[in-house]
């Protein structure tokens, strides 16, 4: 596979344009760029400073409702995958804007999403006839083919990251979708259920696991902070600082089945050693400021900037001047439960 490439003589060329014809091609012409020796995604390192992007986000506010657009969202392209509508191969990023008053109708569908609220607190999320009232740093999921709706009940704009599995179920051609008959599906339980039934080391007895998403949809982020900050001055992974994985109780497993999330704190004037690993990532900053190397490039970032990892790219992180917290989304548990993650834990 990593031969040289066969010389294409008249008698080759002729043949190759003979059997294309009949809709087929020498695999030993195209071998070497399909089967390569190790990653090398067309996705780009990239930054998005929130500061900069932010007056588009609620300039959209005055073009188009909520209502209209069914969904509000500028999407977060990555600039090497130009029209795919995509971060990394495998995901998609967007910023959504919901306005005080607003409501974004019930739909569902069978791409998994993510919500990363970056701004603004009070809006809600309804799924499955629970909604749950958004705070900033909070983590909330939407599962496969569920009925969600967005509302925003308080004074102010919210903004959110959504972290969707698209480019993922492209590939795979399964996505349906379909509109619910009102803008709003009927509440059926209190807010706080399913955080009450499952979110505390507690499940329901006698009750089995009835899909493979948590069934806690909303990680607070008072919550998911405390318990990282209970292990601040323990031992660090020096490739990649302190980090939590978000999980589903019911199994301990990742939260989501495609899309697995991180809770990741890097203390003040620390430096983390170059890692990569085979899921390209999306990191959404809550706290502190920094510099990252990806690649061969450096990018200062501050709260509410996203930045975006490609697969297999060494990364290393520095926060510069307060602890950093980073929130951060891939399609790790997709590679493991197929047997292909790897990472590397590269020297200085
Ligand atoms: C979607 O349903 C939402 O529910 C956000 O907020 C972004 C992007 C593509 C397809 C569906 C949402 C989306 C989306």
């Amino acid at each position: 596979m990593q031969g040289p490439a066969p010389a294409r003589s008249n008698a080759r060329l002729d043949y190759y344009e003979r059997i294309a014809r009949h809709d087929m091609a020498p695999l030993w012409e195209v071998l070497r760029g399909l089967v390569i020796p190790q990653p090398a995604s067309p996705a780009i390192p990239h930054l998005w400073r929130y500061e900069d992007i932010r007056p588009y986000i609620l300039e959209a506010g005055d073009l188009i409702t909520a209502k209209e657009a069914e969904r509000r969202v500028l999407i977060l392209e990555n600039p090497g995958l130009a029209g795919k509508s995509s971060i990394t191969r495998t995901l998609y990023a967007g910023l959504q804007l919901i306005l005080p008053g607003e409501v974004a109708p019930a739909h569902r569908h069978t791409q998994s999403a993510l919500r990363f609220v970056v701004e603004g607190s009070g809006a809600f999320t309804a799924v499955d006839g629970e909604r749950t009232i958004m705070q900033p740093g909070d983590f909330v999921i939407t599962p496969s083919w569920t009925w969600h709706d967005h509302g925003n009940d308080s004074d102010q704009p919210m903004v959110w990251l959504d972290g969707l599995d698209i480019p993922l179920i492209q590939a795979l051609d399964a996505s349906f979708a379909e509109m619910y008959p009102a803008d709003r599906q009927p509440v059926t339980r209190p807010v706080g259920d399913s955080l009450a039934r499952y979110g505390s080391g507690l499940a329901p007895l006698d009750h089995p696991p009835r899909s493979r998403t948590s069934p806690v949809f909303n990680y607070p982020y008072r919550r998911s902070r405390e318990a990282l900050m209970a292990l601040a001055g323990g031992p660090i992974d020096p490739h990649r600082g302190l980090a939590l994985r978000y999980v589903n109780p019911e199994t301990g497993g990742w939260a989501m089945p495609t899309i697995g999330t991180v809770l990741s704190l890097l203390p003040a004037g620390y430096e983390t050693l170059p890692y990569r690993s085979t899921d390209g990532t999306v990191v959404s900053v809550i706290e502190g400021e920094g510099v990252s190397q990806i690649g061969d490039q450096d990018f200062q970032w501050g709260p509410r900037d996203i930045f975006v990892i490609p697969a297999w790219t060494p990364a290393r992180h520095h926060a510069t001047t307060k602890d950093a917290v980073l929130f951060s989304f891939s399609d790790r548990p997709v590679q493991e439960v197929l047997g292909l993650w790897r990472e590397e834990r590269m020297a200085a």
